[in-house]
């Protein structure tokens, strides 16, 4: 097979193993994005992720990671469910779309295994690594490139079919493959997830500061929430969907998961009192295979605490 063909082989075989979106692109340098990340960690737009920091060389250079690389191959699965339950108790803590079903992790790494095989099939020395979330990569920087969709200003990335509710994984090959083209930025004029924003955490188009980010301090931010926030969090406990909720596309849109670990099982929202008394380890076997439990029980109960007083203002 020629590369050509490759490329066509290798696109619906990815399809096949569930994945919605898939585009390739060349593996090099990021030279543009090394300085906008640069600019954003000497910001401190990164809060307490220095993981982020620790992992810059890699994050803007593919061959650090892999020498070999020739390809990018990014991969798009859609996690869109609609709510099943639109009302919400008053004290119940709300979890955002991407965590209601099975850790994506997982889901993505089990598709990935095949892949993995896959790849080995058509070229049996191939050098292949994959990530999906946790690695030294930029996700949407390479899913751009690869023509999966646009940045939005929300700075998650939208496809023309089924939004920006997807997540993302990026595979690093040896394999010469034909490359995609980016798509245009449809953005346009439009600021409304800016203006949504309950935190203003969206500082300017394309710009995100953690420090202001609900989904930040519900999930990754291990100490106190600064007090200034307090109030802002509309009642969510884990990640947050406003930006992306409010965004035209996704109301467009609206495409639902295929993917069956995603749909079953889910939970949209919990109350304080299910999580008040379990132990560390109830709640590990609670929510076992959930993404809710990288939070953690002390930080779940804390960010309850913290949406109290938003509870608070809409009695009155
Ligand atoms: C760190 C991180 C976070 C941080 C910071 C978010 C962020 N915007 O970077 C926090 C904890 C806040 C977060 C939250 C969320 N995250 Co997150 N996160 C990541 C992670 C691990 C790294 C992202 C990163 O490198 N950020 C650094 C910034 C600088 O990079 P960047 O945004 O790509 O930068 C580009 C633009 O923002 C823009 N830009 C940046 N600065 C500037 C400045 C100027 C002047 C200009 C013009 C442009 C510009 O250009 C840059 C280069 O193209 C990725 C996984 C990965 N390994 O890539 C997931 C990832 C981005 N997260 C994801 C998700 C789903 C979420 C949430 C929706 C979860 C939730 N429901 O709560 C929210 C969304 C919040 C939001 N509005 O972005 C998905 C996004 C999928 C998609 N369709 O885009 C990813 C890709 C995970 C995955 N593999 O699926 N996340
Ligand atoms: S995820 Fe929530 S807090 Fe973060 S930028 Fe979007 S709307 Fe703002
Ligand atoms: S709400 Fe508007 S500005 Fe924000 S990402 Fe969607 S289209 Fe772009």
């Amino acid at each position: 097979m020629n590369s050509k063909e490759l490329t066509k082989y290798l696109r619906q075989k990815i399809i096949d193993l569930g994945f919605d979106l898939v585009g390739f692109s060349r593996a090099e340098e990021l030279t543009k994005e090394r300085i906008i990340l640069k600019q954003w960690l000497l910001k401190g737009y990164q809060a307490e992720m220095n993981w982020i920091y620790k992992s810059f060389e890699k994050r803007v250079n593919p061959f650090l990671i892999l020498p070999e690389a020739k390809s990018i191959i990014s991969v798009g699965l859609n996690y869109f469910q609609v709510g099943k339950s639109d009302f919400l108790f008053n004290n119940a803590g709300k979890i955002s779309r991407y965590a209601w079903g099975k850790d994506y992790h997982r889901v993505i790494e089990k598709k990935f295994k095949v892949l993995k095989k896959i790849l080995l099939e058509i070229e049996p020395d191939s050098k292949n690594k994959f990530y999906v979330d946790y690695g030294p990569t930029m996700d949407k920087v390479w899913a751009v490139r690869s023509g999966l969709g646009w940045m939005g200003k929300h700075t998650n990335v939208i496809s023309t079919s089924i939004g920006s509710w997807f997540f993302i994984g990026t595979v690093l090959t040896s394999i010469q493959l034909e490359y995609d083209n980016p798509i245009s930025d449809m953005c346009g004029d439009c600021r409304i997830c800016i203006d949504a924003c309950p935190t203003g955490a969206i500082i300017d188009d394309y710009l995100l500061d953690a420090k202001k980010c609900i989904s930040y301090h519900t999930i990754e931010n291990k100490n106190e929430i600064p007090e200034e926030l307090k109030g802002k969090f509309e009642n969510y406990i884990f990640g947050c969907d406003i930006c992306q909720d409010v965004c035209p596309w996704n109301h467009k849109l609206q495409i639902e998961t295929n993917e069956r670990d995603f749909a079953s099982n889910t939970i949209e929202f919990i109350e304080k009192k299910d999580l008040e008394n379990l132990s560390e380890k109830d709640f590990k076997e609670k929510f076992k295979g959930k993404a809710i439990l990288r939070a953690g029980l002390k930080n779940l109960l804390r960010n309850f605490d913290y949406i109290k007083k938003f509870n608070e203002r809409s009695k009155i």
